[in-house]
């Protein structure tokens, strides 16, 4: 068991200046989380396997919003692991990724000029590279619950990462990576329903991934339809997160601080929002409770009705406006 025995001040590149949870060790300070069961943050330090060093500071601020300092990246992973299990903790009661009460660890600055990040059950761990020529480090807090969240998919419906439960399981790492945007209060990082939109991963200011319409990306899917389950899960994810915008936040033309959406729907019918604090309830309820590792996307609107009618009553406005986000993808009738 950990205790806190400190707070540190951290600047990280993208969440601007916040606690960091660190220990004291001696005279100087760990990157240990005590109030998230002692969530470790190492610097992997371009290494490959391992854990490299734990971050250590002598003077318990941490970073200084820069990628040349070392240490940023270790702030806004720090940062993106906590926000994370808060989300978890605050909206579901749900103690950690295996909601045992045990911490993940998070290895920053992976490989060389490494684009991308990920989750490893082996290590119970997540892994961030530092980007390389025009984008940036991969450590933003939507990448860092997208990544967490797979942790939370492989304890929980361990839905399958290939066909359409693949699909599924990607949906569900950015469905709760914009959830925990919203919950967070970060005034550095504007919530919304763009994925990796601050790491401009292409170099020409565009997110990874849009959830309002996700063929904006070139290659993610808006519409559900017989061929999604033979393409890569980060495009048959697509109508997936399709739906919980949809369902969040309605059809047509939106301003959603700042961002402009235009959700369109299959059908062509208008689907109106509920929040999406409630579309989150119902696909964490769906995933915790009903989903299995071979759930398809009609599984998925079984599961999300069986949810929406669990928590708001079936046939509830609410549950109905599953349906109507389902049609719009082109799920179910
Ligand atoms: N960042 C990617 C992801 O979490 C890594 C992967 O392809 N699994 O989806
Ligand atoms: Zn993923």
């Amino acid at each position: 068991q950990y205790e806190r025995v400190h707070t540190g001040t951290g600047h990280g590149q993208y969440s601007g200046t916040v606690d960091v949870g660190s220990t004291a060790s001696g005279s100087s300070y760990q990157l240990v989380d005590g109030d998230r069961a002692g969530h470790r943050t190492f610097d992997l330090n371009q290494g490959s396997s391992g854990t490299g060093t734990l971050f250590t500071d002598d003077n318990d601020v941490w970073g200084d919003g820069t990628p040349g300092n070392r240490q940023t990246a270790g702030v806004d992973v720090a940062f993106g692991a906590a926000a994370t299990w808060d989300y978890y903790k605050d909206v579901y009661g749900r103690n950690g990724i295996r909601n045992d009460g045990v911490a993940a660890y998070s290895r920053a600055h992976y490989g060389n000029a490494y684009v991308n990040a990920f989750w490893q059950d082996s290590c119970f761990c997540m892994t961030y590279g530092d980007g390389a020529g025009n984008n940036k480090p991969l450590t933003s807090l939507d990448v860092a619950a997208h990544e967490m969240t797979h942790g939370v998919t492989s304890a929980t419906a361990n839905l399958t990462y290939a066909g359409e439960s693949g699909g599924l399981n990607e949906a569900t790492s950015d469905i709760f990576a914009a959830a925990v945007e919203f919950h967070s209060g970060l005034s550095a990082d504007v919530p919304d329903y763009l994925v990796g939109e601050k790491i401009d991963i292409r170099g020409n200011g565009t997110p990874l991934r849009y959830m309002d319409k996700p063929s904006k990306d070139g290659a993610s899917r808006d519409y559900w339809d017989a061929s999604l389950g033979g393409i890569d899960v980060h495009y048959s994810s697509g109508p997936a997160n399709h739906f919980f915008y949809l369902l969040s936040e309605g059809s047509g033309a939106k301003t959603v601080n700042g961002v402009d959406y235009d959700s369109p729907t299959h059908d062509g019918v208008p689907v109106a929002g509920i929040g999406i604090e409630n579309a989150g309830a119902i696909w964490y309820r769906a995933l915790t409770t009903y989903m299995t590792s071979s759930t398809n996307y009609a599984g998925a609107r079984v599961a999300t009705l069986q949810a929406a009618s669990d928590l708001f009553g079936a046939y509830s406005e609410t549950y109905l406006a599953v349906a109507a986000a389902w049609a719009g993808v082109n799920v179910g009738d």
